[in-house]
């Protein structure tokens, strides 16, 4: 191999490693840590990187996720497992537990649950995934968004941080497993070596562009 043709390979090569880490689908399973709390306290903190969450609920009938968040356009959905009708509910809130954005159901059809926000900035949330009718409270038991279910919601005016979850689930409808998909939680970050290589591999090639235009 000449020099010019090794660069190239180095060049393609971290490439390819580059295109196979931002890839990657990781999948936080909630069963091998336990069940989720459903206070701040209690949250289960994902991986970063996990674009999927398969989790259960159980009574009370909410589990809580922090999570950071690199910037950027933020999309999550929900939807029951393995053929379990389960109506979920999802929750964002920012890392002192303030009320973003909620939604029950999709649409008239759906009984899952998407979140989107155009630009969430960059830092710490949480996620809450209820089953209907269980809603986050704050300390004066307010509800911090409408009780609605069609439609994303941002919090009631003059609400407090997450508190607790009240609600009126029941037993035989409101447990069984469930799927949260992200896209993403936060952006892949590449691997320094694998950036380095990349650098080198391109700087390498640029040099030996300039030394064959001579
Ligand atoms: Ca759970
Ligand atoms: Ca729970
Ligand atoms: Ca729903
Ligand atoms: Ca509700």
């Amino acid at each position: 191999m000449n020099k010019l043709s090794l660069h190239f390979f180095f060049v393609t090569m971290a490439g390819i490693c580059l295109l196979a880490n931002t890839a990657n689908s990781t999948v936080w399973k909630e069963k091998n840590h336990g069940d989720a709390g459903q206070t701040l306290a209690t949250a289960q903190a994902i991986l970063d990187g996990t674009d999927q969450i398969n989790g259960w609920v159980t009574e009370p009938y909410a589990d809580l996720f922090s999570f950071s968040w690199n910037g950027g356009a933020f999309k999550v959905s929900a939807t029951g497992r393995n053929s379990s009708d389960l109506d979920t509910q999802l929750f964002l809130f920012d890392g002192n537990g303030f009320g973003i954005r909620s939604n029950d159901d999709e649409n008239n059809n759906s009984d899952a649950s998407f979140i989107s926000v155009a630009t969430l900035t960059s830092g710490n949330y949480y996620l809450g995934i209820s089953t209907f009718n269980t809603d986050p409270v704050d300390a004066n038991k307010n509800l911090i968004f409408p009780d609605t279910c069609i439609g994303q919601f941002s919090p009631n005016p003059g609400v407090g941080s997450l508190s607790n979850w009240v609600g009126d689930g029941d037993k035989n409808l409101s447990q069984g497993p469930y799927t949260i998909t992200f896209n993403k939680p936060t952006a892949p970050v590449p691997e320094p070596a694998t950036m380095l290589l990349f650098g080198t591999g391109l700087a390498g090639l640029a040099g030996l562009r300039k030394r064959n235009k001579k």
